[in-house]
């Protein structure tokens, strides 16, 4: 079905002009879309859902509906642009926050947030503080809502020990013959058990709250203004789930305290960067203030430590698995973003003490 049958089902005004690739996830296919309007051009963003992964597509796009009519309402309470600072559905013909077609293809339409990117690597320092303001403040938005109505979209996502576990099978059936050339990463991956099961322990005996999180708070996942530098809005929203924000914090540190891209082949350049933690940190507890309890700020760097190792073993099993789950598009590159990941965990496991003096100075 072509682009512009499929938004002809949504309550779009105009006439079609173009709809072509935009962004750089890993999960969805994002595509921009432009219409012509007696106002001038107007874009929006269409997605086609993974439904490979998200099986029930109607519990994810509910979630999805109930917290941005809810930001909404709180931006306009306050006099804000909902517009602009919260993603916006357009919804279907028949009144859906979806539309599937006849081959069991899955879309979903937002307006075109217009004069804000996500960066797929830190450019300014001031994004990467303002990307930790917009998420901490995301996070007190969740708490905020009555998130009993949410549906856990996917359990364990980032259960480390799990994902560990996920690893041992994918060694162990070395389907596409891999593992061999990657035993240095698998030798450090193993190694590292001792650790995977510190945050999942902390939440499963009740020492560390659960909370709505966002789960997957990497720097282009936040829209950041090209003219002010400013933190515009939280985007990408399909990971809403009960958590802990050491996973929020955790994952946004592996993102972005790396100064070059995820899948960098030039492992060798990828030094985790101590002065960008710290405005990463100081920017995410300023909006905590004391809602933030004593075993969460002792653990955010085991989080980000954690959240880097099991996004590590999440590409490395994803390569010997065949790249079935990230995109790729060239060869090797989900293992390049291991030796990534793993890298950053070797910097930040010799800075384990630095990362938390940092935290106890905010
Ligand atoms: P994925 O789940 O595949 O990561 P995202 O929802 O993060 O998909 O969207 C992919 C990219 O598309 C984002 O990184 C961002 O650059 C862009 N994008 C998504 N939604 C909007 C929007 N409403 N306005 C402008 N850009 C957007
Ligand atoms: C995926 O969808 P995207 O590209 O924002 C993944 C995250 C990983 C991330 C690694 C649903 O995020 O968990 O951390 O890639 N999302 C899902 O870049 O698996
Ligand atoms: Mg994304």
């Amino acid at each position: 079905m072509s682009f512009q049958k499929i938004l002809s089902n949504f309550n779009i005004d105009g006439e079609f002009v173009s709809c072509e690739p935009y962004g750089s996830g890993h999960i969805n296919r994002t595509y921009c879309a432009v219409f012509n309007t007696k106002n001038g051009k107007k874009r929006y963003i269409l997605q086609k859902i993974n439904s490979k992964l998200f099986t029930n597509v109607d519990g994810l796009m509910n979630n999805i509906k109930l917290v941005t009519e809810f930001n909404r309402a709180e931006i306009e309470k306050r006099g804000g642009d909902p517009l602009r600072e919260s993603l916006t559905l357009v919804y279907t013909h028949d009144n859906k926050a979806y539309y599937k077609t006849e081959g069991d293809e899955y879309y979903r339409v937002y307006v075109f947030i217009e004069d804000a990117l996500g960066y797929d690597v830190v450019e300014k320092p001031e994004h990467f503080y303002e990307s930790a303001v917009a998420f901490g403040k995301f996070a007190q938005l969740l708490d905020r809502f009555d998130n009993s109505k949410l549906f856990e979209v996917l359990p364990n996502f980032h259960n480390t020990v799990m994902r560990f576990e996920n690893l041992k099978k994918s060694i162990q059936a070395d389907k596409f013959n891999r593992a061999l050339e990657v035993k240095p990463e698998i030798d450090f991956a193993l190694s590292q058990e001792k650790y995977v099961s510190t945050i999942v322990d902390l939440l499963t005996s009740g020492k560390m709250p659960w909370r709505v999180t966002h789960n997957d708070t990497k720097l282009n996942n936040v829209l950041i203004d090209t003219k002010t530098d400013k933190a515009v809005c939280v985007i990408d929203l399909d990971t809403m789930m009960p958590g802990s924000i050491c996973y929020d914090f955790g994952d946004s540190i592996r993102f972005g305290c790396n100064p070059c891209l995820e899948d960098t082949p030039e492992t060798e350049k990828v030094i985790f960067s101590m002065p960008l933690y710290e405005e990463y940190a100081r920017g995410y507890l300023s909006v905590f203030g004391d809602t933030i309890t004593k075993i969460e700020r002792e653990n955010l760097p085991m989080g980000a430590i954690l959240m880097t190792y099991e996004c590590g073993i999440r590409f490395l099993t994803d390569y010997l698995d065949g790249d079935v789950y990230f995109r790729t598009s060239r060869e090797r590159q989900n293992l390049d973003r291991t030796r990534t990941q793993f890298k950053l965990v070797k910097d930040m496991l010799a800075n384990f003490d630095k990362m938390s003096k940092i935290i106890e100075k905010y």
